[in-house]
């Protein structure tokens, strides 16, 4: 089994790069992101919650999320890998995910991050929020809180993954397409 985990901060391309590497993989795509966005959507009382969170900048409870990705990897038995888009988020979330990948022999092959300075971030996120709508993106505060809580909660569970010698940087800034070109060239030295 291939496991990813796509790493980086809000706006470093992790959900535009996964689009495109399930379909040269074959991987089942989980972005909590994208869970909880759904979940907003249809209006569910887990939903209702993530969302003030979400639209303040903040992160979701890890098990909240961790419940949901558990959930998903036993719906999706038999898969050949999985990515995982902006999930860990937090240390805790990471340990929670070697334990559950364990409890199924499994484990974490590689975790790519996307290495983006703020200043792109937040230029990306700006011009998003003007395309999509998106309430978190709408906001320089909100991107602001954002890139805040990567700093000081997420941008720590690369070393996590370091220490297993698990962490591969590759440069998020340029064509999409040189970034995705770099991704697989880390994912076929896997092979
Ligand atoms: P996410 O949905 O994970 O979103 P994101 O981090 O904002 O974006 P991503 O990195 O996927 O960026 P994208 O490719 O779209 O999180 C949203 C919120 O959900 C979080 O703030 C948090 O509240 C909550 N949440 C999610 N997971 C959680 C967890 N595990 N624990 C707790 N809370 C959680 O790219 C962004 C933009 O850049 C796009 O417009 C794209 O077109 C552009 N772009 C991409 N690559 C580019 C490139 N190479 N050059 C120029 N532009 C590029």
């Amino acid at each position: 089994m291939l496991n990813l985990v796509l790493f980086g901060a809000p706006g470093s391309g992790k959900g535009t790069q996964s689009k495109k590497l399930i379909d040269k993989y074959q991987l089942i795509h989980l972005s909590t992101g994208d869970l909880l966005r759904s979940e907003i959507a249809q209006g569910t009382e887990l939903g209702l919650e993530a969302k003030k969170l979400m639209d303040d900048g903040k992160l979701v409870p890890d098990a909240v999320v961790n419940g949901m990705i558990s959930n998903k990897l036993d719906a999706n038995k038999g898969a050949k890998g999985f990515i995982f888009d902006g999930f860990p988020r937090t240390t805790a979330q990471a340990e929670a995910l070697d334990q559950l990948l364990a409890s199924k022999n499994e484990s974490i092959s590689v975790m790519v991050k996307l290495v983006v300075d703020d200043e792109e971030l937040m230029h990306r996120l700006l011009l998003r929020g003007k395309e999509s709508g998106r309430p978190d993106d709408a906001n320089p505060e909100v991107i602001k809180k954002r890139l805040v809580e990567y700093h000081s909660k997420t941008e720590i569970v690369g070393e996590f993954y370091k220490d297993q010698n698990k962490l591969q940087s590759v440069n998020g800034i340029g064509e999409v397409d040189d970034v995705f070109n770099a991704i697989v060239g880390v994912l076929d030295s896997l092979r």
